[in-house]
């Protein structure tokens, strides 16, 4: 593959999937099909879609929904092939039972009825023995709210997602001390509008984050100058005007010598921060040391383009996106490091700007009335905050350590709920992971595949795909509110598979919890919703999605006074949430750990063509993209005498070595100090028969856990690699 272009799917033949149909003449005629409303499961981004359906009932292509902000209808390659979620014959489709001893890999079928009575049982022991906190709930997705539902009506609140703590908090936090709210999904970046989109290790175009890749697209087209900051030569560096092939682990040294520049040379927007920040002053004498020839010396970046860029913000600003990132947890430093990218925006005066960060909105549906939950004796926060006093929701590394056996707190977690989450491939540290889940005294697994976390699984429940299934409805936040509908688009799921509303149900009703539950069908549940805000089931099944007029600013008027939610009522140059926690109330540059001799770090990030290693078994994905690739550069390549395609594996600081092999990828696009490693690939479990072995897992060799104070996040990018030209002697963790 060449310098790769923005993948966006514009026109109708991009909206099939190669290998789908064998040519054009098969594409089927709209006028014949039924279509049916759902939104895309595929990643997190949401597009709300149709589902094309023949007369005898099989789904022929998914395409986005035309009124949808997020997908303007046009869906990613990944929500086109959605469609090989439903059809891949590797699916779950029987509840299993564990046979034998704890850590045995032998499932024996069941029928739901003796997986629940089997679940209930053991929620019940778990309950009276060490209370019902000690049941924790580990999910991603749509599937997650009726789960969480289930465990609060149960008595538990010890709930949490990798896609907090091993995504987005730190980002979430910095810009709440900054601004007084955070930023949440879809990311209200006013791209489109955007003069200059600065790209901080975000890289868009390989995360295809639907919306965002067509709005750059947008903003290349309108002229838009593109600054992309990344030690890999990513698909947005190839679209950018400025690449900024940073020393990895420096970017706050940027950061701060940029706001020198921009405060020294009184480039920034006097007016707005005249008028809505509080600490300039203390911010100007803060970052004075930081010159670009300081940042130099850390960066590698030459002083005179730290300028000239700085230039190219001030001179496009206020419509300029310095942008947030959204898989933010690097080096630890990360609530800080974003805290300097919203410092950054408001020297500009682009937060709450045409052009900058726009104010999103969504359209909450109430939730449907039941019991109050009982008030459970210790929640997460009981045993988070005291180490992490700004972490905003449940941090799954922080109930892993409660689940371990040399936990000697009172608090323990001994059981858990994991539903459409691959812990033991989304937390670093796996063989942590590994002891926590085989410490616990239940461990339900609901997933679709027979991923890894279903071999550590008592109880593996197979879910409907998304495509099978009615979901809470979608009620996200954008430019205008607006909710969009999810409904089964074929008659049944595939084998005994069920819904997630229905399996947390039956199951609340298994343990005595009706109360929780006084519907029969999510069906009088999403109509209910729906009448409160001025709609019904029976009308979104027709038009799928329903956008509502916006009630408040999308920016700030020129001159307008503004309060924020800060102390102060301002945007905090100086924070007094961090100070008054104890934490630094302006960003500092800390000093990484660079390279040991002989090693490389370890960077990793996405495949346009799979979501993490979700889509890795996909039919259709996993025909474009059966593998990664280790991206090494020619001079590496040269001094190990590794071929272009040769086979290695990889052993990380501490030993860990990777259980299969990768194929490299020579290329200048890559720093001489680091190899890039796609996220997703090299999958244990042989029951997933295409993905099995498939390329190297990063999720392996992460051992190195660098936690954000603020938050307990994870920062994942200090660690070292070397090759291994051999297969080592090591036993598999297959399962
Ligand atoms: N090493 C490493 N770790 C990472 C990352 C990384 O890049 N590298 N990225 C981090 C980030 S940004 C995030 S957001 C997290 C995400 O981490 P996870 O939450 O673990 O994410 P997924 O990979 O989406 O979850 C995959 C599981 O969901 C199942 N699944 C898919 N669809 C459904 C469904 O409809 N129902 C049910 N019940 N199950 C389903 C899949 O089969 C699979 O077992 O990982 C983080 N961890
Ligand atoms: N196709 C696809 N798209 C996705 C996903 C997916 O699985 N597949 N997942 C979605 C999710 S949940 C998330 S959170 C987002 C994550 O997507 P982003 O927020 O865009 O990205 P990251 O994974 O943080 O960043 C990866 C980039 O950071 C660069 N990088 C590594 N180290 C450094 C450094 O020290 N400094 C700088 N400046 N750059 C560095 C890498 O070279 C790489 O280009 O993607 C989303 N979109
Ligand atoms: S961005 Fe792609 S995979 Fe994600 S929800 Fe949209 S269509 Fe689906
Ligand atoms: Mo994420």
């Amino acid at each position: 593959m060449g310098v790769g272009g923005l993948v966006v799917a514009t026109t109708p033949i991009l909206n099939w999937v190669p290998g789908f149909l064998k040519d054009d003449s098969e594409i089927p005629d709209d006028s014949k099909l039924k279509r049916i409303p759902t939104y895309c499961e595929v990643c997190f981004w949401k597009c709300a879609a149709w589902a094309y359906v023949n007369d005898k009932g099989k789904v022929v292509k998914i395409i986005g929904n035309d009124e949808d902000q997020h997908s303007n209808g046009r869906l990613c390659p990944r929500g086109t092939g959605g469609l090989g979620m439903m059809e891949d014959e590797d699916r779950l489709t029987k509840p299993l039972m564990r046979v034998g001893e704890p850590g045995n890999q032998t499932f024996k079928e069941v029928s739901w009825d003796e997986a629940y009575d089997f679940i209930a049982k053991k929620m019940t022991e778990i309950g009276d023995k060490y209370g019902k906190e000690s049941m924790a709930l580990f999910h991603h997705g749509t599937t997650g709210p009726h789960f969480e539902h289930l465990i609060k009506a149960y008595g538990s609140d010890c709930i949490a997602e990798p896609a907090i703590a091993q995504c987005l908090v730190p980002r979430e936090v910095g810009f709440k001390a900054t601004f007084g709210r955070g930023l949440s999904s879809p990311e209200p970046t006013d791209i489109r509008n955007t003069r200059c989109l600065v790209l901080i290790g975000n890289h868009i175009g390989e995360n295809m984050h639907n919306g965002h890749v067509q709005e750059m697209s947008q903003a290349i087209d309108n002229g838009a100058t593109i600054i992309t900051v990344d030690p890999r030569f990513s698909t947005a560096a190839s679209k950018s005007q400025y690449w900024l092939p940073i020393k990895p682990a420096t970017d706050l040294a940027l950061l701060l010598s940029w706001m020198n520049v921009i405060i020294k040379e009184k480039l920034y927007d006097k007016e707005y921060v005249e008028k809505y920040t509080y600490g300039f002053d203390l911010l100007k004498n803060h970052v004075k040391s930081y010159t670009p020839e300081w940042a130099y010396t850390k960066t590698g970046i030459k002083p005179g383009v730290i300028r000239k860029t700085a230039y190219e913000m001030a001179g496009a600003a206020p419509a300029v996106v310095v942008h947030p990132g959204r898989h933010t947890v690097w080096y630890g430093d990360d609530t800080q490091r974003t805290r300097a990218i919203a410092i950054l925006n408001t020297l500009l005066g682009s937060y709450g700007k045409k052009g900058g960060i726009y104010f999103p909105e969504k359209r909450r549906l109430p939730k449907y009335p039941h019991e109050e939950y009982v008030e459970p004796k210790w929640t997460w926060k009981d045993i988070t905050r005291d180490k992490h006093k700004l972490a905003i929701l449940g941090v799954t590394n922080v109930l892993i350590d409660y689940a371990l056996p040399e936990n000697k707190s009172d608090k323990k977690i001994k059981g858990c709920f994991i539903t459409a989450t691959n812990i033991v491939k989304s937390i670093p540290d796996q063989k942590k992971t590994i002891r926590a889940l085989d410490n616990m005294e239940l461990v339900v697994v609901v997933d679709t595949m027979p991923t890894e976390i279903t071999g550590y699984a008592d109880i593996v429940l197979p879910e409907a795909v998304y495509l099978e299934r009615y979901d809470y409805a979608r009620a996200s936040q954008h430019r205008k509110p607006n909710v969009a509908l999810r409904m089964p688009v074929v008659d049944k799921p595939m084998g005994d598979a069920k819904p997630g509303w229905m399996i947390a149900r039956e199951l609340g009703i298994k343990l005595g919890l009706e109360k929780y539950f006084p519907w029969k069908n999510i069906e009088d549940v999403l109509d209910w919703q729906f009448k409160k805000v001025g709609t019904s089931l029976e009308e979104m099944k027709k038009i799928g999605l329903k956008e509502f007029d916006k009630e408040d600013y999308l920016y700030i008027p020129d001159g307008a006074e503004w309060e924020f939610n800060t102390p102060t009522g301002k945007i905090e140059l100086f924070s007094n949430l961090l100070a008054g926690e104890g934490y630094d109330a302006m960003p500092k540059f800390t000093e990484h750990k660079q390279n040991p001799p002989g090693f490389f770090r370890l960077i990793y990030g996405r495949v346009p063509m799979h979501t993490f290693g979700r889509t890795v078994n996909n039919p259709y994905l996993n025909s474009l993209r059966p593998e990664n690739h280790l991206w090494v550069h020619p001079d590496v390549a040269k001094d190990w005498g590794i071929e272009s395609g040769q086979e290695v594996w990889l052993e990380n600081q501490d030993g860990v070595k990777t259980d299969f092999p990768v194929k490299v990828r020579i290329t200048q696009r890559i720093n001489s100090n680091a190899v890039y490693l796609p996220h997703g690939f090299g999958g244990d479990n042989k029951k997933m028969t295409r993905a099995y072995g498939k390329g190297a897992s990063d999720s392996e060799l992460i051992t190195n856990v660098m936690i954000d104070k603020e938050t307990g996040a994870t920062g994942m990018r200090g660690n070292f690699v070397t090759f291994l030209l051999k297969e080592p002697k090591q036993e598999k963790k297959s399962v």
